[in-house]
């Protein structure tokens, strides 16, 4: 029975005014309804644990708080909605309201990202949080509407490195023909076929074929290579931090922009600070991984030939993909801005 009903009855029983009273005042302390909170559907890629989850939870457990519950996210994960490729399509077109992808996938829809994903653009976290927090980063993000994503912030996969199956790398001559998985990004397709790799552009996770040598190597942070226990498929991991990866945590433009301005605020905030403390969750871990993945018998170069590998990576600056004036302004600014003081 509805409790209103039951404190009608109760008020139609009660002779005495005093309870009378009391019962008049719980009806009127009830709220007048209560509404159902609003679900936002919230993709990523990899498992409850990685990188991009712990953010999305961190944003999700932040916007319930401050909503009072008028906000539910509901977390797509674990390849459950395709590769990140698939989840940008599906952010495109509204079906997903949110998403937390690797940046290097986004260049397939706005080119400009492919200079994020520069080789040694960055190789200090501390400059790449400058940067990314700052007027070139925020133009980026904004460059995502062109596609029809609100961006609203960058956080952190990691410095990518090289593992393979096949020998140690410590030079590009070592990579020369090794047939290694790329994320569906131009830019990094580019990088490896400049280094003499023969790339092969995949979503994620990629276990199954690096276990059946359909593949011979791949790279990635030491937190990817360690939860996904590539070990058990990759002998050797040279430290080769050629790409400071980021997340780049967005939302579809229209329904973004339909929201009430305070909701929109909200929404930017909680990513925000989800984003910071998920970037500093990250840098607490990976000396860990590291010694997890040598104790798992991994060899690991830990000091590879970075200065040839710059080098032999320099063409790419001059290639088709950022030959484009906006692209090639994109690279650019970003330059400059990490040299900036
Ligand atoms: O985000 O696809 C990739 O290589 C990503 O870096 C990985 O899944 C973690």
């Amino acid at each position: 029975m509805p409790f209103a009903h039951i404190l009608c009855r109760a008020i139609r029983c009660c002779t005495a005014p005093l309870v009378h009273l009391v019962c008049l005042l719980m009806l009127v302390a009830l709220p007048p309804h209560v509404s159902a909170a609003e679900d936002i559907t919230l993709a990523v890629v990899t498992k409850p644990g990685s990188a991009q989850y712990v953010c999305a939870e961190r944003f999700a457990q932040l916007l319930a708080e401050r909503s009072d519950k008028r906000f539910n996210v509901v977390l797509h994960h674990s390849a459950s909605l395709g590769t990140e490729t698939d989840i940008l399509q599906q952010v495109q077109l509204g079906a997903v309201q949110m998403a937390i992808v690797t940046t290097g996938t986004l260049d397939a829809f706005v080119p400009e990202m492919a200079a994020l994903d520069f080789p040694f653009l960055f190789t200090d976290t501390a400059t790449a949080d400058r940067v990314l927090d700052g007027p070139v980063g925020r133009g980026l993000l904004d460059r995502l509407s062109t596609a029809g994503f609100k961006g609203l912030h960058f956080s952190e996969n990691g410095f990518r490195h090289l593992t393979n199956s096949i020998r140690p790398v410590m030079t590009p001559d070592d990579v020369r023909g090794l047939k290694i998985r790329v994320m569906e990004s131009q830019v990094h397709r580019e990088l490896w076929r400049t280094l003499g790799a023969n790339p092969t552009p995949m979503g994620w996770p990629i276990y199954a074929e690096l276990q059946q040598g359909t593949l011979d190597g791949q790279e990635n942070p030491l937190w990817v290579i360690a939860e996904y226990r590539l070990n058990e498929v990759q002998k050797h991991l040279s430290l080769t931090g050629h790409v400071y990866s980021t997340h780049t945590d967005l939302a579809n433009l229209a329904w973004f922009e339909a929201l009430p301005a305070n909701d929109r605020r909200l929404l930017a905030s909680c990513m925000q600070e989800a984003a910071l403390w998920q970037r500093a969750w990250s840098r607490q871990r990976d000396a860990a991984y590291l010694e997890q993945l040598r104790t798992a018998g991994m060899q690991v170069i830990e000091r590879p030939d970075i200065a040839t590998f710059r080098q032999r990576v320099q063409p790419l600056s001059g290639s088709a993909l950022f030959e484009h004036k906006g692209v090639r302004k994109a690279l650019e600014d970003l330059m400059a801005a990490t040299r900036a003081r």
